[in-house]
Formats: C-alpha cells, sequence, structure tokens
C-alpha cells in the first residue's frame, strides 16, 4: 500500500507530500496521524532546518475525506470531537514549529486543506491552483484556524463573502490580497518552493523561530506587550551564537555558517 505521506529527508531540510492524489489528497486518520508525526519529529531533528509541505497529483488537499463522513452510520456525528482530536493539534503543531514550514499549494486547496495552507508560514502556489472555503457548502463552519486567520490576512469584507459563496480564489489573486506570499508558473512550483526551503534551511533556526513566534504573538498582544516580547526575544537572539556568527560573517565579508555552536 501506498504511504498516505511522503516524507522526503532533503540536506537540511524535509519535504512532506500529502499523497492521496485519487482523492485530492484529502484527510484521512491515517493522513492526520502520520503528518502529525512527521511535524513532530521534523521539531525535534537538529538536522532538519525547515520544512516544506505540498501534495502529490493534481490537488493540493480537499479537507475532510467525505468519503469517511457518510451521513446515516450511527447517530450524528460529533466533529467538535474531530476538530479537537486532529485539525486543531495539526494547526497548533505548525503554527508553534519553531522552524519554518513553507508551503506549495500544487493544486486546489479546499476546506481545511486551504485553512493548512495558509497556516503556514510562507505559501507559494502554483498559478493555476485555486482557493475554496467550501465549508459553507455542507453546512460547516470554516475550520483549521481559518476564521482567525483569513480575516487578519485578507480583511472580513473578502474573508467573509469568500466563506458565505465559497466561490474559489484563484492563486493570483490570493497573492494579490495578501493572502499567500505569490503565485508561480505551474511547472515552476516546486523548483522555487524547494530553492526557498532551503535558503530558509541555511539561516539561523533559532532565529527565525523567535521572528515566527514574536508575529505569532502579535495576533492578539497589544502594542506595550509586542514592544516588551520584542525586547526580551531580542535579548536571547543578542546572547546567541548565531547572533555573533552573523555580524562576524558580515565583517569579514563571507556567507554566514549559521547553527554551529561556537561556545
Ligand atoms: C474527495 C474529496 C473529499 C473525498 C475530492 N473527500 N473525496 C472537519 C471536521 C470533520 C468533518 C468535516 O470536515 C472538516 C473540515 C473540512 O475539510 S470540510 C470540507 C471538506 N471538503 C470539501 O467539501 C471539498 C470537496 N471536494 C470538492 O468540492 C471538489 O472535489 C474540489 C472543488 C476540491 C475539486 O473539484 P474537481 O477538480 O472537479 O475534482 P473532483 O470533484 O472530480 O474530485 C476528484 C476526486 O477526488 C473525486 O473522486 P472520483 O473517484 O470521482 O475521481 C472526488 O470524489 C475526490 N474528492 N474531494 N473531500
Amino acid at each position: 500500500m501506498d504511504q498516505v505521506l511522503r516524507v522526503e529527508k532533503r540536506d537540511g531540510w524535509w519535504k512532506l507530500v500529502l499523497n492521496r492524489p485519487d482523492k485530492l489528497n484529502a484527510f484521512n486518520e491515517a493522513l492526520h496521524t502520520a503528518l502529525y508525526a512527521a511535524l513532530g519529529e521534523a521539531a525535534d531533528a537538529e538536522v532538519c532546518r525547515a520544512v516544506l509541505l505540498t501534495g502529490e497529483g493534481r490537488g493540493f488537499c480537499a479537507g475532510q475525506d467525505l468519503g469517511d463522513r457518510r451521513p446515516g452510520q450511527g447517530g450524528p456525528p460529533d466533529l467538535g470531537q474531530t476538530l479537537e482530536r486532529f485539525y486543531n493539534p495539526l494547526i497548533s503543531r505548525i503554527r508553534s514549529l519553531p522552524k519554518p514550514v513553507v508551503c506549495a499549494v500544487n493544486g486546489v486547496a479546499a476546506g481545511a486543506g486551504a485553512n493548512i495552507a495558509i497556516a503556514c508560514d510562507i505559501v507559494l502556489a502554483a498559478q493555476s491552483a485555486r482557493f475554496i472555503q467550501s465549508f459553507s457548502k455542507i453546512a460547516l463552519v470554516p475550520d483549521s484556524g481559518g476564521t482567525f486567520l483569513l480575516p487578519r490576512l485578507i480583511g472580513e469584507a473578502r474573508a467573509k463573502a469568500l466563506m458565505f459563496t465559497a466561490e474559489p480564489l484563484p492563486a493570483p489573486i490570493a497573492a494579490e490580497w495578501g493572502m499567500i506570499w505569490k503565485a508561480v508558473a505551474d511547472d515552476q512550483l516546486q523548483t522555487e518552493a524547494e530553492a526557498l526551503t532551503q535558503r530558509l534551511a541555511a539561516q539561523s533556526t533559532e532565529g527565525l523561530g523567535r521572528i515566527k513566534q514574536a508575529l505569532e504573538a502579535s495576533a492578539t498582544n497589544s502594542l506595550d506587550q509586542q514592544l516588551d516580547l520584542e525586547r526580551d526575544l531580542q535579548r536571547q537572539a543578542g546572547r546567541s551564537p548565531d547572533y555573533a556568527e552573523g555580524v562576524l560573517a558580515f565583517l569579514e565579508k563571507r556567507p554566514p555558517s549559521f547553527g554551529k555552536r561556537t561556545d
């Protein structure tokens, strides 16, 4: 049986490929379990300094596998439990992973698939990809952090219209609206996303982790709280070997070599 998630361990970074192409990589329990575990391993592994998430085939991810959800099998389902068990921990893990998570949206991203994509740190999408907040079509609430992240990325007016209508949003417009980093030619997507992930893997992992932590907190902090947090994080950063190496490399006019302990 094919693995539902392919983990490709590259030099300094890992590529995680959702691999249920005949279902447009919709999530079943096996895929949830595999992705959550792989992200946990990536968080812990020193050799992994950045993660690239993408999908196999013509879709990125069509959200929950609705084949698993046919009505009438035992009473009404507890979807809250599904979120608590699978989707919420997944989003929390992506957002709190102390390393960059790049997403290459290779095709349609629908339902939870769209919101998992925008939960990643930097999102690139193929020109032909589209994002669909498809939940309203089946009388559900957008989940996987969508009601939090989407209005913050594109504003409430656009988020609400996309969520009410479930209209597909083409990748180039998603980029124009600031929902993703950029849309790239279909045949360039993987090359460009891999190059970006590799570049991030060569940067200071600790440094990028602190930036991620600061931006995460800014969604709910006041300016004063955020200023305090910047002070605390900068204090830590200033004491890090990566900072010393960065400054030294600049002064010596050479590329820095981060992640090598100097103490
Ligand atoms: C699928 C799916 C799919 C199974 C395509 N499942 N097979 C959280 C908590 C708990 C429960 C509920 O959900 C959630 C969160 C959610 O994610 S809710 C939203 C669930 N997702 C959707 O409603 C999207 C359903 N899919 C679609 O609307 C379309 O497939 C899109 C617009 C994504 C793509 O359309 P097309 O490009 O026309 O492709 P297709 O519809 O022909 O799909 C290709 C195949 O993939 C097809 O199978 P088949 O055997 O006929 O070739 C689909 O049945 C299968 N597929 N999505 N979610």
